[in-house]
């Protein structure tokens, strides 16, 4: 797609989705999308780089001990007891503020039915806009972890294409706007969600650090693009116009942490590229933030190679298929980069089974994803 070429500075997201547009008029859903995802990632940056100010750093709390059945809250002996989300973790404040930002969003773009957040037990339907086009998936902060500590943050967003014709006849069925996995009456409301990342329209990233920088890809003939958030103009302007991996870098990014509990194959491979003895013969640093959309921002412009593997106590790895994995997969492919599973099958290839399955994921470079198969064993 060709963007009318002005200094980068100028070129705002609007003008440039507009653009998309004005070339390729079934773009038009896509963008009133895109567009309410940066309107929410503007909100949540702002909200991350105020939390000290405004008190909302620590943990999302439960107000517990409250007499049962009185009104006020100031029953004897208040206990704050952390909330939890679906995965058993600690939320933040700010996951649960970011959550419901981007939820609103999406929801009055009126161009969603369904949407899944890492942050949500169940997937969402939004009745107004059941018949509608796409479906969203997203981890509205991850590596909240990192909060307190001004470390970077994340949003991470894929959209699908809603391939499934019944889930306005389901959702009268079941006159309920949550769908969890096991309902066997929202197979097709299901099946519109648990889809391969090979099947994603859209995917991408906020980055919330030294600069809010929103990258994205509308996949097939499109580049992996960069804005970066303009504070003085309140806008994302054009960086970043054809974001493109190198095909090896020098930089492994993993928590070695985990190493004793690896599989040996892993362990074997980082201990090669570490001592200068894989194929490029290059001494590999370290780099690894513990926030995802950082490490994988770094690999993308620098190269390397990122990975969650999965160990003898998590075979699965921590991170989250549909939301995180298949997402920035997508994107760095798209980039001209790899990925693969542990097993190394294509982490796009993976069919989801339910919203928050875990999957073990590396990406990166596509010759240091290439040489990491070599070592792996098959399944
Ligand atoms: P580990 C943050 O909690 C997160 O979800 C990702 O952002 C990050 O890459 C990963 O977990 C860190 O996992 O096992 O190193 O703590």
């Amino acid at each position: 797609p060709t963007v009318a070429q002005g200094p980068l500075s100028t070129i705002t997201l609007q003008r440039y989705l507009s653009s998309l547009v004005s070339s390729d008029e079934s773009l038009r859903e896509m963008e009133g999308l895109m567009l309410s995802i940066a309107m929410a990632c503007k909100t949540i940056s702002t909200l991350v780089n105020r939390a000290g100010i405004n008190q909302l750093t620590g943990l999302e709390t439960d107000v517990m001990g409250t007499r049962s059945g009185s009104q006020s809250n100031n029953g004897p002996n208040k206990k704050n007891k952390p909330k939890k989300n679906i995965q058993g973790e600690d939320q933040k404040k700010l996951d649960v503020l970011s959550n419901g930002v981007l939820k609103n969003a999406l929801k009055f773009t009126g161009k969603l039915g369904l949407l899944a957040s890492e942050e949500e037990d169940e997937a969402l339907l939004i009745e107004s806009a059941l018949d509608s086009r796409y479906v969203a998936v997203f981890d509205p902060l991850d590596g909240s972890s990192n909060i307190d500590a001004s470390i970077c943050t994340g949003t991470i967003f894929g959209v699908l294409e809603d391939d499934s014709v019944d889930i306005k006849n389901e959702y009268k069925r079941n006159n309920d706007d949550c769908v969890r996995d096991e309902d066997a009456e929202c197979v097709n409301t299901m099946d519109a969600l648990l889809q391969p990342g090979s099947q994603l329209a859209a995917s991408g990233y906020c980055m919330y650090s030294s600069s809010t920088i929103l990258v994205f890809t509308l996949g097939g003939s499109h580049p992996v693009i960069g804005f970066t958030l303009d504070p003085q103009l309140g806008e994302f302007v054009l960086t970043h116009p054809n974001m493109r991996t190198p095909k090896r870098g020098s930089y492994y990014s993993v928590n070695e942490g985990n190493s004793w509990l690896w599989d040996a194959s892993i362990r074997h491979y980082i201990d090669k590229i570490k001592r200068g003895e894989g194929q490029s013969k290059k001494r590999y640093s370290s780099r690894y933030v513990g926030s995802m959309v950082g490490d994988v921002h770094r690999t993308l412009l620098y190269g390397g190679i990122f990975g969650n593997p999965g160990d003898v106590q998590h075979r699965n790895g921590k991170l989250r298929l549909i939301y995180e994995c298949s997402p920035m997969s997508f994107l760095v492919e798209q980039a001209g980069g790899g990925s693969c599973t542990s097993e190394g099958k294509s982490v796009l290839e993976v069919v989801p089974e339910g919203v928050h399955q875990r999957s073990t994921c590396w990406l990166g470079s596509i010759e240091d994803v290439e040489e990491l198969k070599t070592y792996l064993v098959p399944e």
